[in-house]
């Protein structure tokens, strides 16, 4: 039988969880639910890698990246959008009040204001002072590593079974002005077929992006792996891809139609929150490095 409602989401955000509970709980549909669960993170400013008091790029902008895709495969994402909190909320908006998927940098921003979002500083003297901090010893540069995480990537089932997914951060602490990464992008930081399932991201957006880690998944789920195998087979991927694979972090999480997850990451140190009829739980990811 399946379980629904359930919802998940990317390492352990019990408040970004319990809230998208409380929407689907009352019979609220899956794509309030990942938007409102994951603006819960947005506005929490001592979550420093997503929306306010995020950390900025290495010039010390604050930009984010965000997108939302729901049971029909529409979806509306942002790129690069400053001054903003709640990026979700406007990739909600690109989706469903205009002709397009994606909207980027000043002219996200504008569309932002048009449609009543209040302009706020996203940079807090916290963020700020370890930004100036970095920059005394970084030589300006942007360093990849594996603690660089906090992304939050969120899948929902509603009563009804249908599957809606978002995914909102301000990206690589630090990253060369201008820097995309995975999360907006829809097909590897997130992706949602309701028929089959849905896919997040988290970790270093580069190497999501070069295996479309979130479509891939999908699309295993789809010829009949377990979202567990799927999150494996699309780690192995990028592993045997990039020999690098000890300097970065990436981790996927996935749900298929019968509510079932899975999670794998490449580094011990994932995990991800569930919240269903069994209440919350923290899940541990398994990983490939032992
Ligand atoms: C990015 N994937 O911009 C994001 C960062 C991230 O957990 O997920 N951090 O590359």
């Amino acid at each position: 039988k399946a379980v629904r409602p359930i919802v998940v989401c990317t390492w352990n955000f019990h408040n970004a969880t319990s809230k998208a509970w409380e929407i689907l709980n009352s019979g609220g549909n899956a794509l309030d639910a990942v938007e409102q669960g994951v603006m819960i993170e947005e506005a929490d400013v001592t979550n420093q890698t997503v929306g306010k008091g995020g950390r900025p790029d290495r010039d010390g902008n604050v930009t984010l990246d965000a997108c939302i895709m729901n049971k029909d495969g529409n979806c509306g994402s942002v790129v690069y959008l400053q001054n903003i909190t709640h990026a979700i909320s406007v990739a909600r908006k690109v989706m469903e009040d205009t002709p397009h998927v994606m909207l980027a940098g000043k002219g996200a921003e504008q569309f932002a204001y048009e449609k009543g979002f209040e302009k706020e500083n996203l940079l807090t003297e916290q963020s700020k002072k370890e930004w100036l901090e970095w920059k005394k010893e970084s030589k300006y540069e942007t360093i990849i590593n594996i603690e660089n995480h906090d992304t939050i990537g969120m899948l929902a089932i509603d009563a009804n079974g249908d599957i809606s997914g978002s995914c909102t951060t301000s990206g690589m602490a630090y990253k060369v002005g201008g820097r995309v990464g995975d999360s907006p992008l829809v097909g590897a930081g997130l992706f949602i077929d309701n028929e089959v399932g849905g896919a997040t991201a988290t970790g270093v957006g580069e190497e999501v992006v070069k295996t479309v880690g979130s479509f891939l998944i999908v699309e295993l789920m789809r010829q009949g792996k377990s979202p567990q195998e799927a999150c494996e087979e699309a780690v192995n991927r990028i592993v045997s891809k990039n020999k690098n694979y000890n300097d970065f972090q990436v981790g996927f999480l996935a749900i298929n139609k019968n509510g079932e997850t899975g999670a794998y990451c490449i580094h011990p140190g994932f995990s991800y929150s569930k919240y269903d009829g069994a209440g919350q739980s923290d899940n541990p990811s398994g990983s490939f490095v032992k």
